[in-house]
């Protein structure tokens, strides 16, 4: 079910990113690169080995799971999050970080051959929107 995720996605459209990374605790020189990054995101899986690239002008990162097993993330952003991927019955693919005390949780789903990406900090939402290239 992690398949129709993989391949290379181009962001398109994104909506409150800038609210988000501010609720995330983002400092304003980081925010807004990112709010003016428009990244290639790769999705590939090894076996069951599962890595999210990200690619931008701005900064390239990445991380790697198995879906289900806790991992430790360092964040575009540079947080150290202990995160958790896992697949729901719908589809969509479920990222919770835990730090500090804190939490968020990224959900990406595939909507009309898009991938979707729904970002939640303390309520604070954002929408990213990535075609596949
Ligand atoms: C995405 O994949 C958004 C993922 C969330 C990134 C949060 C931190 C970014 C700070 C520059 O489109």
């Amino acid at each position: 079910a992690i398949d129709a995720f993989l391949g290379k996605w181009c962001l398109v459209s994104s909506e409150g990113f800038e609210e988000y990374m501010k609720e995330l605790g983002v400092g304003m020189a980081m925010r807004k690169m990112g709010s003016m990054a428009k990244p290639d995101v790769y999705i590939i899986k090894d076996g069951d080995t599962i890595t999210v690239k990200t690619e931008s002008t701005f900064k390239t990162s990445q991380f790697s799971f198995k879906l289900g097993e806790k991992f430790e993330e360092n964040t575009l952003d540079g947080r150290k999050t202990q995160t958790l991927v896992s697949l729901k019955d719908d589809g969509s693919m479920i990222q919770e970080q835990e730090w500090d005390g804190k939490k968020t949780i990224i959900t990406r789903k595939l909507v009309d051959g898009q991938l979707v990406v729904e970002c939640d900090m303390n309520g604070v939402k954002c929408v990213r929107v990535y075609q596949k290239a």
